[in-house]
């Protein structure tokens, strides 16, 4: 079956992968069979049209507008700490004309969750028509005595996936010893959850 790759920002060309196939009774969900190595950050998909209509801007994950609003959203959890921003992009998903911002931020602890913290927390969001809407996240304001680690999400790639003309939101939700791809589809009102895989498990 033959994929196209793309990054964030780039079509890399086709690749021939096998088809998804349902995993086994141990197992939940599909997994493909890949025989040669895939990139990391790199999307494949099967479809004939461009899924590329847009390209992103990486944004500065320090600047201070972001960390603004990414810190709206942590108080308003009960979170009281500097925001990380880890990835920040710019692209127009609704097709008004104005881009929207799109941004993952995990606490620095969430770098060696063996080291038991303070609050710790980990989302992604979107920033669209003057609202920061949050995907996918977790949030624990409180600390604690063992270690815990929480899904590492963040934005890989910006595709439309359903053919519409418009991108979606391709993230990667990364836990403890799995890991998963949600796409997001952004209207003028919103977000919605288009598409949701997972593989490994423990
Ligand atoms: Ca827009
Ligand atoms: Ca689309």
């Amino acid at each position: 079956m033959t994929y196209t790759r793309y990054t964030a920002s780039r079509r890399l060309g086709p690749c021939t992968l096998g088809r998804p196939h349902e995993a086994g009774d141990d197992e939940a969900g599909w997994s493909f069979a890949h025989p040669g190595r895939v990139p990391a950050n790199t999307v494949g998909l099967a479809a004939p049209w461009n899924a590329l209509p847009r390209l992103p801007k990486r944004d500065d994950p320090r600047d201070p507008v972001l960390r603004r609003w990414a810190r709206a959203v942590l108080v308003g959890r009960g979170i009281q700490a500097p925001a990380r921003i880890t990835a920040a992009y710019s692209i127009d998903l609704d097709g008004d004309g104005t881009p929207e911002c799109v941004f993952s931020a995990w606490s620095p602890n969430q770098d060696t969750p063996q080291v038991p913290r303070k609050a710790q927390y980990s989302f992604l969001a979107v920033r669209t028509h003057g609202v920061t809407v949050v995907l996918n996240g977790g949030f624990d304001p409180t600390p604690h005595s063992y270690e815990e680690y929480l899904d590492h999400y963040t934005p890989v790639a910006f595709l439309d996936i359903d053919g519409d003309g418009t991108p979606e939101i391709l993230a990667e939700d990364a836990g403890w010893e799995w890991g998963g791809i949600q796409a997001y589809h952004v209207t003028p009102t919103g977000a919605t959850l288009l598409l949701s895989c997972y593989e490994g498990g423990n």
